[in-house]
């Protein structure tokens, strides 16, 4: 009985020995796996829009298992303490590569020196940084957002001269300041203004929120009236529900957008947007080209801009021309706005 107890016993030990063996080659079977995804770290500037919401969709369904990657998604709330603290945490988990998009362009240098002595590869896409030393990021894909601000300009002085109006008024209602998207599409206004003599009767930040420009355009449309520029679209709808609750009709307020999403794109067919530049979220794809490179040993390009268009309301315009160059407008089609997944 004694010896039956035993063997009974020994057996049971063996049964858990195996066992422990195949769970123990599971397990490491696993952590292989792991091991062969490529880890980013991602820090994303927060959730102020519908384009931002686009361009996190585009990083989380490029960088997932099954194509080879193990991402870890942190999203800043607008606060570039809370991404710097993201790049650390990044760093501490050994990373192999830190993607980001800077919410403002200055204050990077420290924490890039610390990717940069740990020797992780910094990506930087949509915004820019304004480092010291170019070195502290490896590449930056995103828009040309001096570029998209000329190009509304180009458009905005070719209706202005089809409608030969003598006195234009602009309420201005920027982005988040200090972020390159506001800095660009507020440097080619600001020139145009000053180029063409159109009058910026009122100019502020509403932080790239639809509730942030409905606060700034409720506040000054009893003063003033006319054209409104908006750097983004998200700012466009909240200036124009303001706009409709005083006048019904929009009373004539002609408006400026920047991202061309799909319901910018609705609202530019429908008239209540004039002109829309298109702002390109989709830089997962672009993001990935840059790792694959530098996972062939190969030297990415430094800086890419992304294709963009402009769309416009009706026939008025039909192209724009900037430095001499003339580049075509969009008329915005229904087939456009199914085909927008954004
Ligand atoms: O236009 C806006 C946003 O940096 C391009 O940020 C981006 C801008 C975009 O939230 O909608």
């Amino acid at each position: 009985m004694k010896k039956r107890y035993i063997a009974g016993m020994m057996a049971g030990v063996a049964v858990i020995a195996i066992f422990t063996i195949c769970f123990t080659q599971g397990k490491k079977e696993n952590i292989k796996d792991e091991k062969e995804l490529i880890t980013i770290g991602f820090s994303q500037v927060g959730a102020e829009s519908d384009w931002r919401t686009a361009n996190s969709i585009s990083i989380k369904e490029t960088f997932t298992p099954e194509r080879g990657y193990d991402l870890i998604f942190e999203d800043a709330r607008q606060d570039q303490s809370n991404q710097i603290m993201a790049i650390r945490s990044f760093i501490q988990q050994d990373v192999d590569y830190i993607i980001f998009s800077p919410v403002v362009e200055d204050g990077w240098d420290t924490v890039l020196e610390e990717a940069k002595r740990a020797r992780i590869p910094v990506i930087v896409i949509d915004r820019m940084v304004n480092v010291k030393d170019d070195s502290l990021y490896t590449a930056w894909v995103g828009s040309d957002f001096y570029m998209q601000g000329e190009k509304a300009c180009a458009a905005l002085k070719a209706y202005v001269d089809a409608q030969e109006m003598e006195k234009v008024n602009i309420v201005h209602i920027q982005g988040t300041l200090g972020a390159t998207a506001q800095i660009a599409r507020t440097q080619a206004l600001t020139e145009a203004a000053s180029r063409y003599g159109w009058n910026i009767v009122a100019q502020e930040s509403g932080d790239y929120t639809e509730a942030g420009a409905y606060e700034i355009m409720n506040r000054v449309l009893n003063e003033y009236d006319d054209i409104d520029y908006c750097e983004n679209d998200n700012e466009t709808f909240g200036a124009l529900e303001a706009i409709k609750k005083k006048y019904s009709n929009g009373g004539g307020i002609k408006l400026i957008s920047f991202d061309a999403t799909e319901k910018g794109l609705r609202y530019t067919m429908n008239g209540n947007i004039m002109i829309n530049m298109e702002c390109n979220p989709m830089q997962g794809p672009e993001a990935e080209k840059i790792i694959k490179q530098l996972q062939d040993g190969k030297t990415p390009q430094k800086q890419a801009f992304v294709p963009e268009q402009i769309f416009v309301d009706g026939n008025v315009i039909t192209d724009v021309c900037v430095d001499g160059k003339t580049y075509d407008v969009q008329p915005v089609t229904e087939e456009l706005i199914e085909m927008r997944d954004y």
